[in-house]
């Protein structure tokens, strides 16, 4: 039998990280009398269930194809573990997108200890863009933020596309690779948000590394940014600058007003779950998106995405 909503929401309450599986089981079950069963577990991970925010510290990582992402998280993960953290990964696969996979050299799998039971990873589908998350990845991100010390979930974008993880995530680390011009342009011209934290890879490639790490300070300078940290890393042995990047991190998440952050990351998931399910068709029968953030934000902020989802669903009828 397959377990309930509210028993995987009882064992994620008191940290049994082995319910990691039959969490991703079952949000990525799309048969339709499985979505009671993933309400019921979101309302018992909710912050009403809860007292409060669930916490961990949800952490994006995203980037261009091939930046070294994946590479880099390996790394993440072992100085994560170093620190006695427990790690949940969900490497969003772009497989079907069009524009293949790493530009240069082959793609890497995220290396973790497979004996380590404090680690856990899963790739899963990608919503219809690039960058895009399924619903699925905003529920166990969700869900996994209840038992997890940290949870990443890793995507391939660049510019607007990464907004989706951007509303997911607490912190958003930006992973380009050197003279990769096209993040700097859009940095520069406003396609790309500013991110929270800079990662520049491949820095055993020396000069070019130590240039795009320049110019991208000198783009954040010119943009009134200069305190958003730009993090050079090798992932090659010898591997540097996974301490500089894991505290970059945490500090961002020290400055940060958590619940507010978290509850625009449930506003914009109850949209983006609804447009998933009910297209344009159902944005323009809630009058826009500008309309449908106006409804959400004068919804009582303790409601969890489901009920905000049913919330829009209404309103569209
Ligand atoms: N020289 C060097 N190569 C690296 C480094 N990090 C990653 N690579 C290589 O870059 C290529 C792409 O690395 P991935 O980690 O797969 O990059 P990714 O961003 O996860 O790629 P996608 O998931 O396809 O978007 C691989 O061939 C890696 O071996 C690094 O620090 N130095
Ligand atoms: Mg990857």
């Amino acid at each position: 039998m397959s377990a309930t909503g509210d028993d995987l929401g009882e064992r994620l309450r008191v940290c049994d990280i082995s319910a990691a599986p039959a969490v991703l089981n079952l949000v990525e079950n799309r048969a339709p009398e499985r979505r009671e069963a993933i309400d019921e577990l979101l309302a018992n991970v909710s912050p009403a269930a809860l007292g409060g925010e669930a916490p961990a510290h949800v952490v994006g990582i995203t980037g261009p194809p091939g930046a070294g992402k994946s590479t880099l998280l390996s790394q993440l993960v072992r100085v994560w573990r170093e620190q006695e953290r427990t790690v949940a990964v969900l490497a969003v696969d772009p497989s079907s997108r069009r524009s293949g996979g790493a530009l240069l050299g082959d793609r890497a799998r995220i290396a973790v200890d497979p004996a380590d039971a404090g680690v856990f990873v899963r790739s899963m589908a990608a919503g219809g863009r690039l960058g895009g998350l399924a619903p699925a990845t905003r529920a166990a991100a969700r869900a996994l933020a209840v038992a997890f010390d940290v949870v990443v979930i890793e995507t391939v974008g660049v510019g607007q596309s990464e907004t989706d993880v951007a509303e997911a995530a607490d912190t958003v680390a930006v992973v380009v690779q050197p003279a990769a011009g096209d993040v700097l342009q859009f940095l520069k011209s406003g396609i790309m948000e500013i991110p929270d934290v800079l990662v520049v890879t491949k820095a055993d490639l020396g000069a070019v590394a130590l240039n795009a790490r320049r110019d991208l300070n000198a783009a954040l300078r010119s943009l009134g940014a200069s305190e958003t940290p730009v993090i050079a890393v090798s992932s090659l042995a010898p591997a540097s600058g996974f301490d500089e990047l894991a505290s970059a991190i945490d500090a961002h998440r020290e400055r940060l007003d958590l619940g507010a952050r978290r509850l625009a990351a449930r506003r914009a998931g109850a949209l983006a779950d609804f447009v998933v399910e009910h297209g344009e068709r159902g944005l323009r029968a809630l009058g826009g998106s500008r309309a449908a953030h106006r409804l959400l934000a004068g919804q009582d902020e303790a409601l969890d995405v489901p009920a905000l989802t049913r919330v829009l669903e209404a309103a569209a009828l």
